[in-house]
């Protein structure tokens, strides 16, 4: 019989993934008994699954009532996209001031010549944005202090890459800032980062906008944490 502690890791993978996958929606209750049911195992690993990810900012818990995946607020998403900016720039400085990136600049820009050939499919959009942004701008370029600041909130970036829904504006940004790097051009390179960031966060926080009104909420800037 696998350890506690690996049934409850096994809980935590499986719930991940199918929140950052949207196979659990943003607000949808997490079915708690038929989780434990399709892993095979009791309802306590699952319980200690959601409080590790209640944790981490992606699951809520209502009193009496259950869990529930964690649906961002447009407060979120600004201040999530903020950071992502912040600590990008600060990671494409050290990109620069490291070198050696040649190799993978080229890699990066073939990767995408694949991704416009075969039609933009979602899977490797996805792959790709994780390649770009956390593999290679944060993770490699980033030191000690800084990867560990990326991990704590790693899967809230991974989510706010997968929100983002316009794979040919991503790509043809992406290249832009790929070729600045290759080129060595530090301040194109920054100016269009900072153009990719704020583009994806102006059209993440206008879909999320038209989900609240179709919810029938109130559509606004303050976080929804302050109100309850
Ligand atoms: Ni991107």
């Amino acid at each position: 019989m696998l350890e506690k502690t690996t049934l409850a890791d096994a809980a935590y993978q499986y719930l991940k993934e199918s929140i950052l996958d949207f196979d659990l929606q943003p607000g949808e209750q997490i079915p708690v008994t038929k989780i434990a049911q399709t892993l095979g195992i009791s309802g306590t690993p699952v319980r200690e699954a959601l409080h590790r990810l209640i944790k981490e900012g992606l699951v809520e818990q209502k009193p009496y009532v259950g869990y529930f995946v964690r649906r961002l607020s447009v407060a979120d998403i600004a201040e999530l996209f903020e950071l992502r900016k912040l600590l990008e720039c600060f990671a494409l400085e050290r990109v620069f001031a490291n070198g050696g990136f040649r190799e993978v600049v080229h890699q990066l820009l073939s990767d995408l010549d694949n991704i416009e050939k075969h039609g933009y499919p979602v899977d490797k959009t996805r792959t790709f944005d994780i390649d770009f942004h956390i593999k290679f701008l944060l993770y490699r370029a980033g030191g000690h202090w800084l990867t560990k600041i990326v991990h704590n909130i790693l899967d809230l970036i991974t989510l706010t890459t997968r929100m983002s829904q316009n794979p040919q504006a991503a790509c043809r940004e992406h290249r832009t800032i790929l070729e600045a790097i290759a080129e060595g051009n530090i301040e194109k390179a920054m100016a269009a980062l900072q153009a990719h960031l704020n583009r994806a966060k102006a059209e993440t926080i206008a879909l999320l906008g038209k989900e609240v009104r179709e919810r029938g909420e109130q559509f606004s800037l303050e976080s929804k944490t302050k109100s309850n």
